[in-house]
């Protein structure tokens, strides 16, 4: 191919500037490349930029929640509360941009729109939707796992006369819903956060629900003093932990009994314990005993326990009863933490319709339409998700060797050694891509563990003169069918999740992350590296 009008050429390029992105310039600067970063939005987060809606909050506890760049960093920096909320998780990595000088390499208000592999100079071509053209020899994704936002195709959506919102894309100015009569559809994570905020602020709040979901409350509350400054003088001690733990963070391992080897009340007794604790994680339900995520009678006592808890918190018992979810194991879609989620439904300004049984037919321009009912409405909030993990990769249209498409070799679903690379696209790397932990496991440690091994790869490469790297065909169906049997080993396939896909029509059905726990993988890569990295090819 001969190359468009050269703009400029950088050794590396990187989308996107969230955790990933910023800790990616970060170490490839101290391997002295050059390198743009290219962001869609006009500042630095990433998630943590974009999902500013009401009720917004990690649902990981703080003090895992943070990057291990820098030693004086995570000395120096103090998080308000146990979970922190999205204006101090943008904060935080505004004070990384400011702290390290990275704002000079991003390019802010810039989406990729287009990149191509040259094979004649073994660069890859970038476009911008501002026209530019970048030539570089490493094509980095940091562009995260939920950043391709998913709006029901609702017939007569245009036609609205009121405001509407994705939850992802809320206007940073904020929204005054003071006296509005609200509608939002969606009850995973981000419908289950912004219920209880929305009810305090609107007139009524109708909360269109799908599929029931399981949360947990979050106990979220002011950051203990000496804790905080306990866990900084141990700081070093918890990061080795959750670089070996399955879950990436510092919290020790399932225990090896099973819930149906225990009697009802112990079983009982230590849901409960993890109920009212889950202030230092709310995984530590699902983590009680060894088999919650891979028996179904085991994890049924589990969901029996969270059902009892939502009948208990909701007086009208009909409404708790559509709020038991009932289709899915406990842990197979993202648990939800929630503050005052359920508590909510008690209140008379909500109410919850069940579009299960009542579907959602169109919006009209006074509000939405239900086949039974008609909702008037004058703010319609889509809490509706994300196309996960493959949807921003394949929104960059990427062109690989002998002009396949990224979107082509991933027809039947994503394709990948390690979630690091794919077969055909030299010199492409993803932070956190399908067929890596990623949203199965504490995303910082996930983004630090691929934004070092992929620096260290570069490095190896800058070092021996090579130019480019790409995994081989048989070690990427070896890691294909391995991600599978992990996957097929626990329940996670009998729900209707974004992990497989399943929430936008017409994806293939393929479980994206990998399910064999962090410290295994970890592990993995550090072997591949040991062994001369077995199953890449370089030139
Ligand atoms: P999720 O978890 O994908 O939740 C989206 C919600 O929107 C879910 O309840 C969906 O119901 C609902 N939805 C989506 N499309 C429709 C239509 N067409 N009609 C009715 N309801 C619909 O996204 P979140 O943003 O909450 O969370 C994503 C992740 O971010 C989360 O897991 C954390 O990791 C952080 P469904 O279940 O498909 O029936």
């Amino acid at each position: 191919m001969s190359a468009p009008g050269v703009v400029s050429h950088f050794d590396a390029v990187v989308v996107g500037a969230g955790f990933a992105g910023l800790t990616m310039l970060f170490r490839l600067r101290e391997i002295g490349l050059s390198v743009r970063v290219i962001e869609r939005g006009s500042g630095v987060g990433g998630t943590w930029f974009w999902n500013r809606y009401p009720g917004a909050r990690v649902d990981v506890p703080s003090m895992h929640y943070s990057l291990a760049i820098d030693p004086n960093l995570e000395q120096d920096w103090n998080w308000p509360e146990t979970f922190s909320a999205q204006a101090d998780l943008e904060r935080y990595a505004n004070h990384i941009a400011d702290r390290f000088h990275l704002r000079s390499d991003i390019q802010f208000d810039t989406t990729l729109i287009a990149a191509t592999y040259d094979e004649d100079r073994n660069r890859w071509w970038v476009g911008t939707d501002g026209g530019d053209t970048i030539e570089c020899k490493y094509l980095i994704s940091a562009a995260g796992c939920l950043s391709a936002t998913n709006v029901p195709d609702f017939a007569g959506l245009e036609s609205f006369g009121g405001s509407w919102y994705h939850t992802s894309r809320w206007p940073r100015e904020g929204v005054d819903l003071t006296g509005k009569v609200v509608g939002i559809v969606g009850t995973g994570s981000t419908g289950i956060q912004a219920v209880p905020v929305l009810a305090e602020q609107v007139k009524h709040l109708y909360v269109f629900q799908r599929t029931a979901n399981f949360s947990v409350p979050s106990k979220n509350k002011k950051m203990d003093p000496d804790f905080q400054r306990d866990w900084k003088t141990h700081y070093d001690d918890h990061r080795k932990v959750a670089r070996l733990t399955s879950s990436g963070l510092s919290w020790p391992e399932p225990p090896t009994v099973s819930a149906l080897e225990v009697s009802v009340e112990e079983r009982n007794r230590v849901y409960e314990d993890a109920w009212i604790n889950s202030s230092y994680t709310p995984l530590g339900l699902l983590r009680g005993f060894s088999d919650i995520a891979t028996n179904l009678e085991a994890n049924e006592t589990c969901a029996e326990f969270v059902r009892n808890k939502i009948r208990q918190i909701v007086k009208d018992q009909q409404v708790a009863e559509l709020l038991c979810p009932k289709d899915h194991p406990i842990g197979t879609k993202r648990i939800c933490v929630d503050d005052g989620y359920y508590e909510t439904f008690n209140r008379p300004n909500v109410t919850l319709v069940d579009v299960r049984g009542d579907p959602i037919a169109e919006v009209v321009p006074t509000g939405l339409r239900t086949t039974a009912t008609q909702y008037d409405l004058d703010v319609l909030v889509f809490a509706t998700g994300f196309d996960a993990m493959t949807g921003p990769l394949l929104a960059m249209n990427i062109v690989g060797r002998d002009g396949l498409t990224l979107r082509d070799k991933w027809n039947a679903g994503p394709v990948t050694y390690l979630g690091l690379q794919t077969v055909g696209f030299p010199n492409l790397f993803m932070i956190t891509g399908p067929g890596s932990p990623s949203v199965l496991a504490n995303m910082t440690t996930c983004i630090e563990q691929h934004v070092e091994w992929v620096r260290d790869a570069i490095e190896h490469m800058e070092h021996g003169g090579l130019v480019t790297m790409e995994p081989d065909a048989e070690a990427e169906d070896r890691w294909v069918h391995h991600v599978n049997e992990v996957a097929d080993f626990t329940l996670f396939k009998q729900a209707d999740s974004w992990y497989l896909g399943a929430n936008i029509p017409g994806k293939p059905r393929v479980f994206m992350p990998y399910v064999g726990g962090f410290g295994n993988y970890r592990a993995k890569c550090d072997q591949v590296v040991e062994e001369n990295y077995a199953g890449f090819s370089f030139t």
